[in-house]
């Protein structure tokens, strides 16, 4: 089955220093990615407010993941972690009708933000396997994707369980880090 994920990833992303950052709504299947990339010795954290931080140092690369949702009293907290960052990884989950519109109202606080301004934004449309699952194209028009002008973004369909989807997306993200620093 060719290269292994892990590899893949280093392939793309080793040379560089780089943070980026993956959040969505809980249940979007960020911990299943992060893992499904076997990037070894990730940590979980719990500042004291509260949020949950998964963090991997892998070669140079630092990947932070938490659950957006509801947490406008702690929201400044997440400064402290968007510093630096060239990539955001938004992970939605494509089968959750319900509750798309919140996370399009999450998605727009973060991109809000002073210190992300600069970051390249990759969506992941999650759970693809999922019978009801919406599409990229659907999901693309859900989260109002195309009033993002200003910002490289790309939205790719992925299936966290089976990792289909999640090297596309990287190789993205990748690339276009590297064409904006160079
Ligand atoms: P989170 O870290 O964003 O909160 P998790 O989400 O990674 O914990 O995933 C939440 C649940 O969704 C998990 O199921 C996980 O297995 C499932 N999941 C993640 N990605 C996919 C996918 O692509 N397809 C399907 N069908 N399920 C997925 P459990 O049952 O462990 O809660
Ligand atoms: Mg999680």
């Amino acid at each position: 089955m060719g290269m292994s994920l892990t590899k893949l990833f280093s392939k793309l992303f080793a040379k560089k220093e780089m943070r980026i950052l993956m959040l969505g709504l809980d249940a979007a299947g960020k911990t299943t990615i992060l893992y499904k990339l076997k990037l070894g010795g990730i940590v979980t954290t719990v500042p004291s407010i509260g949020f949950n931080v998964e963090k991997v140092e892998y070669k140079n690369i630092s990947f932070t993941v938490w659950d957006i949702c509801g947490q406008d009293g702690i929201r400044p907290l997440w400064r402290f972690y968007f510093e630096n960052t060239q990539g955001i990884i938004f992970v939605v989950d494509s089968n959750d009708r319900e509750r798309v519109i919140q996370a399009r109202d999450e998605l727009y606080k973060m991109l809000n933000e002073d210190e992300l301004r600069d970051a390249v934004f990759l969506v992941l449309a999650n759970k693809k396997d999922l019978p009801n699952a919406m599409n990229a194209a659907e999901l693309t028009d859900k989260l109002g994707l195309h009033s993002l002008c200003q910002r490289p973004w790309y939205i790719q369909s992925t299936c966290a369980t089976s990792g289909e989807g999640l090297y596309e997306g990287l190789e993205w993200l990748s690339k276009n880090i590297v064409s904006k620093a160079s």
